[in-house]
């Protein structure tokens, strides 16, 4: 039965029970006394048996008591606690060093155009150019070739027709009869006369070399043929044009009354591209 009670309190059990036991018969013991209380303390004396425990025993019984907490056989291990709520946030770490560079990537499609921009402010005002060429010139430039017209009514008496022509711009100076051609009808045109390019030289295309001045006879038919044809000075000095007209001289042989006409050309002369002749 011992045994039974033992294994129910365990070993700290029975050494409470043990010494609460021995507390508390001695302490009966004193208040049960055969003369009262009052004569406690002189039975005491008399009789050797028991005392009641003093406070200092009393604590080292706690004490023994104590000493046998916890010393039980280990219970079975507990099952884990729920985990706790997440901590707060920690403070941002500093900053990693610097990568190395990586590789350059290729080059991206061309984007489309952009809109045109607004025009731009206007400019200032540019400096004044060099002064141009005069549209008017005072005599014909070397090079240069001027046309007209000629022609009248011959008398089959007088049998001679005298006719002028001016140049609408004058030339430098007079061309001499050496450089002068006068082409009657149904002749071939002399090489003096064409300009050697484009359209044929004829009395409806007057042409003329630079230096050289060349009156035409228009192929009128009913028009007779002179047997001179002739260019003069208006000026009175011979053969050869003025600096600002010729003379036209168709006589000898035109026998009936009748129209004779045509055309000129002249060609100034004088620099180092037109030479005269
Ligand atoms: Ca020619
Ligand atoms: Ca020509």
């Amino acid at each position: 039965m011992l045994s039974t009670f033992r294994n129910r309190l365990g070993a700290v059990g029975v050494l409470v029970v043990a010494a609460l036991a021995f507390a508390m018969l001695g302490g009966a013991y004193a208040l049960a006394g055969p003369d009262g209380g009052a004569d406690a303390s002189k039975r005491a004396k008399k009789k050797k048996g028991n005392p009641p425990l003093s406070g200092k025993q009393k604590r080292e019984v706690r004490n023994i008591a104590k000493s046998f907490q916890g010393r039980g056989p280990q219970g079975p291990a507990g099952t884990n606690g729920q985990d706790g709520a997440a901590g707060p946030a920690g403070p941002v770490g500093p900053q990693g060093p610097k990568g190395a560079t990586g590789a350059t990537g290729e080059d991206g499609a061309t984007g489309e155009d952009g809109a045109t921009g607004e025009d731009g402010a206007t400019g200032t005002t540019g400096e004044d150019g060099a002064t141009g060429f005069s549209g008017f010139t005072a005599t014909l430039p070397p090079g240069e070739t001027e046309t007209g017209a000629w022609g009248g009514i011959v008398d089959n008496e007088l049998e001679v027709l005298i006719d002028s022509v001016s140049f609408p711009i004058p030339l430098a100076s007079p061309i001499p009869g050496a450089n002068v051609k006068a082409i009657k009808k149904g002749e071939a045109i002399p090489a003096e006369c064409d300009d050697g390019e484009g359209e044929a030289a004829s009395a409806g295309n007057p042409e003329a070399d630079p230096g050289w001045f060349c009156v035409f006879q228009a192929p009128f038919a009913p028009s007779p043929t002179p047997e001179t044809f002739a260019v003069a000075n208006p000026a009175g000095t011979g053969a050869g044009t003025g600096k600002t007209g010729a003379k036209i001289v168709a006589f000898e042989g035109l026998a009936v009354t009748s129209e004779v006409f045509g055309t000129f050309a002249v060609t100034a002369c004088g620099n180092a591209e037109f030479p005269c002749p």
